[in-house]
This record gives C-alpha cells, sequence and structure tokens, in this order.
C-alpha cells in the first residue's frame, strides 16, 4: 500500500485488447466526454513512443529493427517504468488516468511469441496496478476487416488469436468484458458508466492498487 490514511486521488483505468479491437478510438471520445464532465482526466498509452525507449520500441514494430523476444519484451516494460513516479503523482494530485494498453498487452503479446507466461509477468510487479481494464473483445478475423490491419509486426490473425488466449488467463476482479463488434457509440457507451463508477470509489478514498 502507499502512504496511509485517505485519498482522493484518480483512476487508473486501462483499455486492452487485440489489435484493432478499437482502443485509441474509444480512449479519446472517453477521456474528452469525462473532461467535458469537469473530470480531471488524461489520456495516455503505452508503448509511449515519445522516450528514447519508446523510439527504439516504435522502429522494432515498424520491422525497421530486429531485437531478442526477451530483449524487446523488457523494453516495452521500461517504458511503463520511465512513466511510473508520474503515472503515481498524478494519480495521487486526483487526476484520472485512461490508459491505452499496460501490463497486460505487455505479457500477452509476448507469451504469445513463446516467451514463458510468468517469467514475462515478473517486470510489471511493483507498477501501479489498473482500477478497471476495460477489455474490448473483438474476434481476430472481425479485427482484420477493419483499416490498416497487416502494417505492424504483430497483425496476423494466427498470432492475435494467441494474444486473445494468454489475455484471458489474466482476467480478474478488476476486468469489465465488452463486446468491441458493436458500433464505436455502442461500445462508448458502456465505458462511460463503467469509467464514471470507479472514478466515483477512487474518489470515495481508495488507496493506489499494486
Ligand atoms: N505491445 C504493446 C507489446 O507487444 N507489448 C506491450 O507492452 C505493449 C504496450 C503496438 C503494438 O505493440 C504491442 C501491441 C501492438 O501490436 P499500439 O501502438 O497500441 O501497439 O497499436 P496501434 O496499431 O496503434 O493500435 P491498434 O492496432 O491496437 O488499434 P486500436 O487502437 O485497438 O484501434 P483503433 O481505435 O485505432 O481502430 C482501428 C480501426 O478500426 C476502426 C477505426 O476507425 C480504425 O480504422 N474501428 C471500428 N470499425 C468498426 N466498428 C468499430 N466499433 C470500430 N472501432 C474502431
Ligand atoms: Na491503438
Amino acid at each position: 500500500a502507499v502512504g496511509g490514511g485517505v485519498e482522493k486521488r484518480g483512476a487508473l483505468i486501462v483499455l486492452e485488447g487485440l489489435d484493432r479491437s478499437g482502443k485509441s478510438s474509444q480512449c479519446r471520445a472517453l477521456a474528452s466526454f469525462l473532461r467535458g464532465r469537469g473530470q480531471a482526466v488524461e489520456e495516455w498509452r503505452f508503448p509511449d513512443r515519445t522516450t528514447a525507449i519508446g523510439q527504439m520500441i516504435s522502429s522494432y514494430l515498424s520491422e525497421t529493427s530486429e531485437l531478442d523476444d526477451a530483449a524487446i519484451h523488457l523494453l516495452f516494460s521500461a517504458n511503463r517504468w520511465e512513466k511510473k513516479n508520474l503515472m503515481e503523482s498524478t494519480l495521487r494530485a486526483g487526476t484520472s488516468l485512461v490508459v491505452d494498453r499496460y501490463s497486460y498487452s505487455g505479457v500477452a503479446f509476448s507469451a504469445a511469441k513463446g516467451l514463458d507466461f510468468q517469467w514475462c509477468k515478473t517486470p510489471e510487479k511493483g507498477l501501479p496496478a489498473a482500477d478497471l481494464v476495460l477489455y474490448l473483445d473483438i474476434q481476430p478475423e472481425v479485427a482484420a476487416r477493419r483499416g490498416e490491419y497487416g502494417v505492424e509486426r504483430y497483425e496476423k490473425v494466427e498470432f492475435q488469436t494467441r494474444v486473445a488466449s494468454h489475455y484471458q488467463a489474466m482476467r480478474d476482479s478488476t476486468w469489465q468484458i465488452v463486446d468491441a463488434d458493436q458500433t464505436v457509440d455502442e461500445v462508448q457507451q458502456v465505458l462511460r458508466e463503467a469509467a464514471q463508477n470507479v472514478i466515483d470509489t477512487c474518489k470515495s478514498g481508495r488507496e493506489l492498487l499494486r
């Protein structure tokens, strides 16, 4: 646990799902909806391609560089660790974060390459834990019909099917499974209600989760 007593902190809300499940579109809409309601909200994403580590990840994803599977796994994790202090101070200051991908992506994608599932989870331990994980559930074949699919390294149906099974193994009580094969607006409605609920819970004094 972090600190003592009651903290009127922000909520850590994470969107997860296969490639092209709609995470970025939904994050943007959700953050702007919540801000419109007067909530303090920032929109974040991982990988954060703006840092030096993020640029190494970006060139790997666009297949302009090669890296050992374990090495890229640790870079993705390091890219979260380099934002940890800012993440925690922002939450403690009462601002909620709507985050496009987090540790669950880190584990699911690396495990889908054949790395040991438990090993993949180890470097994520100690990062702030999500208060709510909104999992945009979609069949890989449906996602594959969406725009620009197949441009980046992991966008192959067979690979995405393995990713989905590793995501499934990480579901816990913070997860809400959302049918992502609906219109953008229909999906958004579900996210708004869940996000507002968890923001209210965190404001009423829940400590930071680990
Ligand atoms: N990764 C990531 C790791 O291996 N380890 C890690 O630790 C992390 C953090 C890049 C890759 O990195 C891997 C996972 C990824 O393979 P990224 O930068 O998040 O991660 O990937 P992007 O390519 O930017 O995003 P995605 O491919 O995941 O797409 P999104 O964000 O899920 O979907 P979005 O919103 O961009 O929409 C995709 C298309 O679908 C349409 C949109 O208009 C768009 O054309 N669309 C819909 N169409 C119909 N109905 C709907 N409801 C729709 N919603 C969106
Ligand atoms: Na995205």
